[in-house]
Protein backbone atom coordinates (compact mmCIF):
# COMPACT_ATOMS: atom_id res chain seq x y z
CA UNK A 1 0.00 0.00 0.00
CA UNK A 2 1.42 3.27 -0.87
CA UNK A 3 1.74 5.27 1.87
CA UNK A 4 -0.28 8.76 1.82
CA UNK A 5 0.23 12.02 4.26
CA UNK A 6 0.06 11.23 7.80
CA UNK A 7 -0.71 7.12 7.29
CA UNK A 8 -0.86 5.41 10.48
CA UNK A 9 1.85 2.90 10.52
CA UNK A 10 2.80 0.58 13.39
CA UNK A 11 0.01 2.41 15.52
CA UNK A 12 2.20 5.40 15.33
CA UNK A 13 1.44 9.06 13.21
CA UNK A 14 4.36 8.94 10.84
CA UNK A 15 5.82 12.42 9.89
CA UNK A 16 5.60 12.71 6.23
CA UNK A 17 6.75 15.50 3.84
CA UNK A 18 4.61 17.30 1.36
CA UNK A 19 4.21 15.20 -1.51
CA UNK A 20 5.83 15.92 -4.58
CA UNK A 21 4.23 15.23 -8.02
CA UNK A 22 6.14 12.97 -10.16
CA UNK A 23 6.76 14.84 -13.12
CA UNK A 24 7.74 17.40 -11.02
CA UNK A 25 10.48 15.16 -9.19
CA UNK A 26 11.92 14.05 -12.74
CA UNK A 27 12.79 17.16 -13.84
CA UNK A 28 14.83 18.26 -10.36
CA UNK A 29 14.48 15.68 -7.71
CA UNK A 30 15.55 18.67 -5.21
CA UNK A 31 14.12 21.90 -7.02
CA UNK A 32 11.34 22.19 -4.37
CA UNK A 33 14.30 22.54 -1.64
CA UNK A 34 14.40 25.94 0.10
CA UNK A 35 17.72 26.67 2.28
CA UNK A 36 16.92 26.90 5.56
CA UNK A 37 16.56 29.80 7.98
CA UNK A 38 19.88 30.68 9.49
CA UNK A 39 20.38 28.97 13.33
CA UNK A 40 20.07 31.76 15.13
CA UNK A 41 23.53 30.75 17.37
CA UNK A 42 25.41 29.07 14.81
CA UNK A 43 24.60 31.31 12.04
CA UNK A 44 26.51 34.06 13.87
CA UNK A 45 29.89 32.09 13.94
CA UNK A 46 29.27 31.79 10.33
CA UNK A 47 28.53 35.57 9.63
CA UNK A 48 31.76 36.47 12.16
CA UNK A 49 33.93 34.02 9.81
CA UNK A 50 32.91 35.59 6.79
CA UNK A 51 33.71 39.05 8.51
CA UNK A 52 37.15 40.32 7.49
CA UNK A 53 37.49 43.32 9.76
CA UNK A 54 40.46 42.85 12.51
CA UNK A 55 38.13 44.39 15.19
CA UNK A 56 35.48 42.06 14.90
CA UNK A 57 34.82 40.21 18.10
CA UNK A 58 32.43 36.87 18.51
CA UNK A 59 30.18 36.52 21.76
CA UNK A 60 28.12 34.82 20.09
CA UNK A 61 28.15 31.10 20.70
CA UNK A 62 29.39 29.75 23.97
CA UNK A 63 32.69 28.63 23.79
CA UNK A 64 35.05 29.46 26.62
CA UNK A 65 38.11 31.51 25.52
CA UNK A 66 41.26 32.52 27.02
CA UNK A 67 42.06 36.18 28.11
CA UNK A 68 43.78 36.36 24.76
CA UNK A 69 40.68 34.87 22.90
CA UNK A 70 42.16 31.10 22.01
CA UNK A 71 40.18 28.26 22.54
CA UNK A 72 41.40 26.28 25.21
CA UNK A 73 42.19 22.53 25.96
CA UNK A 74 42.02 22.16 29.46
CA UNK A 75 45.73 20.47 31.36
CA UNK A 76 43.72 17.71 32.62
CA UNK A 77 42.58 16.75 28.97
CA UNK A 78 45.95 17.49 28.00
CA UNK A 79 46.99 14.80 30.41
CA UNK A 80 44.24 12.28 29.62
CA UNK A 81 45.26 12.51 25.87
CA UNK A 82 48.49 11.15 26.80
CA UNK A 83 47.29 8.75 29.19
CA UNK A 84 44.87 7.08 26.24
CA UNK A 85 47.41 7.87 23.65
CA UNK A 86 48.44 4.46 24.16
CA UNK A 87 44.92 2.50 23.90
CA UNK A 88 45.26 0.65 21.05
CA UNK A 89 41.99 -0.40 20.95
CA UNK A 90 39.19 1.83 18.39
CA UNK A 91 36.53 -0.81 18.20
CA UNK A 92 32.87 -0.01 18.77
CA UNK A 93 31.68 0.82 22.07
CA UNK A 94 28.59 -0.72 23.08
CA UNK A 95 25.00 0.68 22.05
CA UNK A 96 24.98 1.85 25.32
CA UNK A 97 28.66 4.02 25.29
CA UNK A 98 31.47 3.86 27.77
CA UNK A 99 30.11 2.00 30.90
CA UNK A 100 33.32 3.60 33.01
CA UNK A 101 32.01 6.96 31.65
CA UNK A 102 28.35 6.32 32.62
CA UNK A 103 29.42 5.49 36.22
CA UNK A 104 31.46 8.32 36.47
CA UNK A 105 28.69 11.10 34.66
CA UNK A 106 26.13 9.26 37.19
CA UNK A 107 28.22 10.40 40.54
CA UNK A 108 28.45 13.88 39.13
CA UNK A 109 24.69 13.83 38.60
CA UNK A 110 23.62 11.95 41.20
CA UNK A 111 25.90 12.53 44.01
CA UNK A 112 29.33 10.32 44.50
CA UNK A 113 27.03 8.32 47.16
CA UNK A 114 24.27 8.02 45.87
CA UNK A 115 21.48 5.13 46.75
CA UNK A 116 20.26 5.71 43.70
CA UNK A 117 22.90 4.53 41.46
CA UNK A 118 23.82 2.18 44.57
CA UNK A 119 20.64 0.56 43.63
CA UNK A 120 21.25 0.32 39.87
CA UNK A 121 17.99 2.16 39.72
CA UNK A 122 19.35 5.03 37.03
CA UNK A 123 18.81 3.84 33.20
CA UNK A 124 21.52 5.59 31.52
CA UNK A 125 23.79 5.79 28.19
CA UNK A 126 26.31 8.09 26.60
CA UNK A 127 24.92 10.47 24.59
CA UNK A 128 25.97 12.48 21.37
CA UNK A 129 26.48 15.70 24.26
CA UNK A 130 24.14 17.13 25.54
CA UNK A 131 22.69 17.72 22.27
CA UNK A 132 21.80 14.57 21.39
CA UNK A 133 21.00 13.88 24.82
CA UNK A 134 17.64 15.73 24.59
CA UNK A 135 16.97 14.31 21.20
CA UNK A 136 17.25 10.79 22.99
CA UNK A 137 15.16 11.54 25.76
CA UNK A 138 12.61 13.19 23.62
CA UNK A 139 12.35 10.64 21.21
CA UNK A 140 12.33 7.84 24.05
CA UNK A 141 9.04 9.97 25.24
CA UNK A 142 7.43 10.47 21.87
CA UNK A 143 7.95 6.28 21.91
CA UNK A 144 6.53 5.50 25.27
CA UNK A 145 4.47 8.33 25.96
CA UNK A 146 2.80 9.41 22.78
CA UNK A 147 0.50 11.66 24.16
CA UNK A 148 2.59 13.29 26.37
CA UNK A 149 4.04 17.06 26.17
CA UNK A 150 6.60 19.12 26.86
CA UNK A 151 6.72 22.05 29.02
CA UNK A 152 10.05 24.22 27.99
CA UNK A 153 10.71 27.78 29.52
CA UNK A 154 10.53 31.18 28.29
CA UNK A 155 13.36 31.65 27.18
CA UNK A 156 15.33 29.08 26.32
CA UNK A 157 18.25 27.85 24.05
CA UNK A 158 16.55 27.89 20.74
CA UNK A 159 17.55 24.26 19.82
CA UNK A 160 15.56 22.88 22.72
CA UNK A 161 12.30 23.83 20.28
CA UNK A 162 14.06 22.10 17.32
CA UNK A 163 15.01 19.34 19.26
CA UNK A 164 11.26 17.97 20.84
CA UNK A 165 9.92 19.50 17.19
CA UNK A 166 11.55 17.13 15.48
CA UNK A 167 10.60 14.17 17.72
CA UNK A 168 7.21 15.21 17.46
CA UNK A 169 6.39 16.19 20.68
CA UNK A 170 3.51 18.86 21.52
CA UNK A 171 5.08 21.78 22.76
CA UNK A 172 3.86 24.65 25.93
CA UNK A 173 5.97 27.12 27.26
CA UNK A 174 5.96 28.08 31.13
CA UNK A 175 7.15 31.62 32.21
CA UNK A 176 10.82 31.81 33.46
CA UNK A 177 12.17 35.63 33.14
CA UNK A 178 10.80 38.74 34.50
CA UNK A 179 12.08 41.37 31.47
CA UNK A 180 11.21 44.65 33.96
CA UNK A 181 13.74 43.39 36.77
CA UNK A 182 15.36 41.33 35.05
CA UNK A 183 14.90 38.25 37.32
CA UNK A 184 13.13 35.22 37.51
CA UNK A 185 9.66 35.31 37.22
CA UNK A 186 8.74 32.88 39.93
CA UNK A 187 5.30 33.82 40.43
CA UNK A 188 4.33 33.11 36.89
CA UNK A 189 6.64 30.11 37.05
CA UNK A 190 4.74 28.39 39.94
CA UNK A 191 1.64 29.53 38.29
CA UNK A 192 2.09 27.90 35.23
CA UNK A 193 3.77 24.79 36.94
CA UNK A 194 0.21 24.62 38.93
CA UNK A 195 -1.60 24.96 35.81
CA UNK A 196 -0.25 22.37 33.73
CA UNK A 197 -2.60 19.02 33.89
CA UNK A 198 -0.99 16.68 36.42
CA UNK A 199 1.56 14.88 35.25
CA UNK A 200 3.01 16.95 32.41
CA UNK A 201 7.24 17.32 31.67
CA UNK A 202 8.79 20.01 32.51
CA UNK A 203 12.05 20.77 30.84
CA UNK A 204 14.55 22.71 33.54
CA UNK A 205 17.67 24.20 32.86
CA UNK A 206 19.45 22.66 36.26
CA UNK A 207 22.51 25.85 36.14
CA UNK A 208 23.46 28.93 34.42
CA UNK A 209 20.11 28.66 32.35
CA UNK A 210 20.76 29.70 28.75
CA UNK A 211 20.20 32.22 27.62
CA UNK A 212 19.64 34.35 30.48
CA UNK A 213 21.93 33.76 33.27
CA UNK A 214 19.37 33.93 35.92
CA UNK A 215 18.39 30.92 38.05
CA UNK A 216 15.72 30.02 40.82
CA UNK A 217 17.24 30.13 44.57
CA UNK A 218 18.17 26.99 46.55
CA UNK A 219 14.80 27.74 48.24
CA UNK A 220 12.99 28.32 45.13
CA UNK A 221 13.92 25.51 44.12
CA UNK A 222 12.72 23.55 47.16
CA UNK A 223 9.03 25.40 45.69
CA UNK A 224 9.60 24.34 42.81
CA UNK A 225 10.08 20.36 44.12
CA UNK A 226 7.30 20.68 46.24
CA UNK A 227 4.60 21.30 43.49
CA UNK A 228 5.98 19.53 41.17
CA UNK A 229 5.30 16.61 43.67
CA UNK A 230 1.92 17.89 44.18
CA UNK A 231 1.12 17.82 40.31
CA UNK A 232 2.97 14.45 39.65
CA UNK A 233 5.25 16.14 36.92
CA UNK A 234 8.26 14.42 35.29
CA UNK A 235 11.47 17.05 35.45
CA UNK A 236 13.94 17.07 32.83
CA UNK A 237 17.00 18.58 33.59
CA UNK A 238 19.38 20.02 30.91
CA UNK A 239 23.04 20.28 32.49
CA UNK A 240 24.99 21.82 29.70
CA UNK A 241 26.85 23.82 32.56
CA UNK A 242 28.16 21.66 35.45
CA UNK A 243 30.24 23.74 37.40
CA UNK A 244 29.98 26.74 35.37
CA UNK A 245 27.50 28.86 37.71
CA UNK A 246 29.58 29.08 40.52
CA UNK A 247 32.55 27.06 39.36
CA UNK A 248 31.59 24.39 41.56
CA UNK A 249 30.09 21.38 40.21
CA UNK A 250 28.54 19.93 42.97
CA UNK A 251 27.09 23.28 44.39
CA UNK A 252 25.79 23.48 40.54
CA UNK A 253 23.78 19.98 41.10
CA UNK A 254 21.72 21.14 44.31
CA UNK A 255 18.83 21.98 42.22
CA UNK A 256 18.66 17.93 40.80
CA UNK A 257 19.86 16.98 44.51
CA UNK A 258 17.04 18.90 45.94
CA UNK A 259 14.62 17.01 43.60
CA UNK A 260 16.00 13.85 44.37
CA UNK A 261 15.87 14.51 48.12
CA UNK A 262 12.00 14.91 47.62
CA UNK A 263 11.71 11.23 46.20
CA UNK A 264 11.18 12.52 41.90
CA UNK A 265 11.77 10.13 39.36
CA UNK A 266 13.65 12.49 36.70
CA UNK A 267 15.57 12.77 33.57
CA UNK A 268 19.19 14.02 33.12
CA UNK A 269 20.96 15.61 30.31
CA UNK A 270 24.83 16.25 31.04
CA UNK A 271 27.81 17.73 28.72
CA UNK A 272 31.13 17.92 28.86
CA UNK A 273 31.47 20.36 25.84
CA UNK A 274 31.93 23.43 28.47
CA UNK A 275 32.85 22.23 31.73
CA UNK A 276 36.17 19.76 29.95
CA UNK A 277 36.16 22.31 27.30
CA UNK A 278 35.44 18.88 25.02
CA UNK A 279 32.63 20.79 22.44
CA UNK A 280 33.78 18.95 19.44
CA UNK A 281 34.20 15.73 21.36
CA UNK A 282 30.66 15.15 21.38
CA UNK A 283 30.55 13.62 24.78
CA UNK A 284 27.54 13.60 27.05
CA UNK A 285 25.01 11.05 29.11
CA UNK A 286 21.36 10.65 29.46
CA UNK A 287 19.84 9.22 32.44
CA UNK A 288 16.85 8.40 33.83
CA UNK A 289 15.86 7.42 37.25
CA UNK A 290 13.39 4.85 37.41
CA UNK A 291 11.20 2.42 39.92
CA UNK A 292 13.54 -0.08 40.30
CA UNK A 293 16.50 -1.76 38.70
CA UNK A 294 14.25 -4.12 36.43
CA UNK A 295 12.57 -1.15 34.96
CA UNK A 296 16.40 1.10 34.61
CA UNK A 297 17.28 -2.35 32.79
CA UNK A 298 14.38 -2.11 30.53
CA UNK A 299 14.53 1.93 29.90
CA UNK A 300 18.17 1.51 29.25
CA UNK A 301 17.48 -1.13 26.44
CA UNK A 302 15.12 0.24 24.88
CA UNK A 303 17.26 3.85 24.45
CA UNK A 304 19.85 1.69 23.01
CA UNK A 305 17.37 0.51 20.81
CA UNK A 306 16.38 4.36 19.53
CA UNK A 307 20.50 4.60 18.92
CA UNK A 308 21.33 2.48 17.06
CA UNK A 309 19.51 3.30 13.97
CA UNK A 310 19.88 6.47 14.51
CA UNK A 311 24.02 7.00 14.98
CA UNK A 312 24.70 2.64 16.01
CA UNK A 313 26.95 3.63 18.96
CA UNK A 314 28.48 6.62 20.55
CA UNK A 315 31.93 8.06 19.64
CA UNK A 316 35.10 6.78 21.94
CA UNK A 317 37.40 8.92 22.30
CA UNK A 318 35.57 11.69 24.17
CA UNK A 319 34.63 9.09 26.63
CA UNK A 320 37.85 7.88 26.98
CA UNK A 321 38.81 11.42 28.29
CA UNK A 322 36.07 11.84 30.31
CA UNK A 323 36.44 8.67 32.35
CA UNK A 324 40.04 8.90 32.66
CA UNK A 325 39.89 12.57 34.10
CA UNK A 326 37.07 11.47 36.40
CA UNK A 327 38.38 7.95 37.78
CA UNK A 328 41.50 9.38 38.80
CA UNK A 329 41.55 11.83 41.96
CA UNK A 330 44.70 14.07 40.58
CA UNK A 331 43.11 14.58 37.59
CA UNK A 332 39.80 15.39 38.94
CA UNK A 333 41.32 17.66 41.43
CA UNK A 334 42.88 19.40 38.23
CA UNK A 335 40.05 19.43 36.11
CA UNK A 336 37.64 21.35 38.87
CA UNK A 337 40.46 23.56 39.64
CA UNK A 338 40.47 24.42 36.08
CA UNK A 339 36.45 24.79 36.16
CA UNK A 340 36.63 27.05 39.12
CA UNK A 341 39.21 29.17 36.92
CA UNK A 342 37.37 29.33 33.90
CA UNK A 343 34.23 30.40 35.92
CA UNK A 344 36.49 33.16 37.53
CA UNK A 345 37.43 34.56 34.50
CA UNK A 346 33.74 34.64 33.48
CA UNK A 347 32.75 36.58 36.79
CA UNK A 348 36.28 38.77 36.12
CA UNK A 349 34.62 39.87 33.06
CA UNK A 350 31.42 40.60 34.09
CA UNK A 351 32.53 43.00 36.62
CA UNK A 352 34.86 44.36 33.95
CA UNK A 353 32.12 45.24 31.82
CA UNK A 354 30.13 46.62 34.01
CA UNK A 355 32.91 49.15 35.24
CA UNK A 356 33.60 50.07 31.70
CA UNK A 357 30.19 51.06 30.82
CA UNK A 358 29.66 53.21 34.09
CA UNK A 359 32.97 54.32 33.50
CA UNK A 360 31.89 55.39 30.04
CA UNK A 361 28.62 57.31 31.72
CA UNK A 362 25.91 55.06 30.49
CA UNK A 363 22.73 56.01 32.25
CA UNK A 364 21.26 52.99 32.38
CA UNK A 365 21.22 50.28 34.64
CA UNK A 366 23.79 47.28 34.17
CA UNK A 367 23.75 45.63 37.65
CA UNK A 368 22.27 42.42 35.74
CA UNK A 369 25.73 41.71 34.04
CA UNK A 370 27.06 40.88 37.42
CA UNK A 371 24.00 39.56 39.27
CA UNK A 372 23.38 36.88 35.94
CA UNK A 373 25.34 33.89 36.29
CA UNK A 374 26.86 31.23 33.90
CA UNK A 375 28.05 31.67 30.38
CA UNK A 376 25.82 34.23 29.61
CA UNK A 377 25.14 37.98 30.33
CA UNK A 378 20.86 38.75 29.13
CA UNK A 379 21.64 41.92 28.44
CA UNK A 380 18.46 43.34 27.32
CA UNK A 381 19.30 44.98 24.30
CA UNK A 382 17.38 45.25 21.46
CA UNK A 383 17.31 42.78 17.76
CA UNK A 384 17.50 46.40 16.15
CA UNK A 385 20.43 47.44 18.77
CA UNK A 386 22.21 44.16 18.45
CA UNK A 387 22.51 44.60 14.55
CA UNK A 388 23.89 47.74 15.04
CA UNK A 389 27.28 46.64 17.44
CA UNK A 390 27.31 43.65 14.11
CA UNK A 391 27.11 46.51 10.93
CA UNK A 392 28.90 49.27 13.11
CA UNK A 393 31.41 47.64 15.14
CA UNK A 394 31.89 44.22 13.61
CA UNK A 395 30.23 42.60 17.15
CA UNK A 396 28.83 39.26 16.69
CA UNK A 397 26.33 37.69 18.54
CA UNK A 398 22.48 36.55 19.04
CA UNK A 399 19.59 38.83 18.41
CA UNK A 400 18.10 38.16 21.66
CA UNK A 401 20.62 40.18 23.13
CA UNK A 402 22.88 37.29 24.59
CA UNK A 403 26.57 37.70 24.86
CA UNK A 404 28.64 35.23 25.50
CA UNK A 405 30.85 36.40 28.22
CA UNK A 406 33.22 33.72 27.58
CA UNK A 407 34.12 35.49 24.53
CA UNK A 408 35.02 38.97 26.65
CA UNK A 409 38.83 39.21 27.22
CA UNK A 410 40.60 42.01 29.16
CA UNK A 411 41.67 43.18 25.46
CA UNK A 412 38.30 43.72 24.05
CA UNK A 413 36.13 44.97 26.95
CA UNK A 414 36.57 48.15 26.28
CA UNK A 415 35.80 48.21 22.87
CA UNK A 416 32.42 46.37 23.64
CA UNK A 417 31.51 48.48 26.47
CA UNK A 418 31.76 51.77 24.10
CA UNK A 419 30.06 50.13 21.44
CA UNK A 420 27.07 48.58 23.80
CA UNK A 421 27.29 51.96 24.73
CA UNK A 422 27.16 53.71 21.16
CA UNK A 423 24.06 51.89 20.69
CA UNK A 424 21.91 51.50 23.81
CA UNK A 425 22.55 55.48 24.95
CA UNK A 426 19.53 57.69 24.90
CA UNK A 427 19.48 59.93 21.34
N1 LIG B 1 21.73 22.63 26.46
C1 LIG B 1 21.96 23.93 26.60
C2 LIG B 1 21.13 24.70 27.58
C3 LIG B 1 22.97 24.58 25.86
O1 LIG B 1 23.18 25.87 26.03
C4 LIG B 1 23.73 23.83 24.95
C5 LIG B 1 24.82 24.47 24.11
C6 LIG B 1 23.46 22.46 24.85
C7 LIG B 1 22.45 21.89 25.61
C8 LIG B 1 24.17 21.54 23.93
O2 LIG B 1 25.50 21.45 24.05
P1 LIG B 1 26.33 20.23 23.46
O3 LIG B 1 25.42 19.45 22.58
O4 LIG B 1 27.44 20.85 22.72
O5 LIG B 1 26.74 19.47 24.66
N2 LIG B 1 24.64 25.82 23.76
C9 LIG B 1 25.68 26.58 23.05
C10 LIG B 1 26.04 25.96 21.73
C11 LIG B 1 26.95 26.65 23.87
C12 LIG B 1 24.93 25.63 20.79
O6 LIG B 1 24.01 26.42 20.59
O7 LIG B 1 24.98 24.52 20.26
C13 LIG B 1 25.15 28.00 22.88
O8 LIG B 1 25.89 28.86 22.38
O9 LIG B 1 24.00 28.27 23.30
Amino acid sequence: MAMSSGAVVGGQRRWRPALVPAARAMASWFGHVEPAAKDPILGVTEAFLADPSPDKVNVGVGAYRDDNGRPVVLECVREAERRVAGNANMEYLPMGGSVKMIEESLKLSYGEDSEFIRDKRIAAVQALSGTGACRLFADFQKRFLPDSQIYIPTPTWANHHNIWRDARVPQRTFSYYHPESRGLDFAGLMDDVKNAPDGSFFLLHACAHNPTGVDPSEEQWREISFQFKAKKHFPFFDMAYQGFASGDPERDAKAIRIFLEDGHQIGCAQSYAKNMGLYGQRAGCLSILCDDEMQAVAVKSQLQQIARPMYSNPPLHGALIVSTILSDPELKNLWLKEVKGMADRIIGMRKALKENLERLGSPLSWEHITNQIGMFCYSGMTPEQVDRLTSEFHIYMTRNGRISMAGVTTGNVAYLANAIHEVTKPN
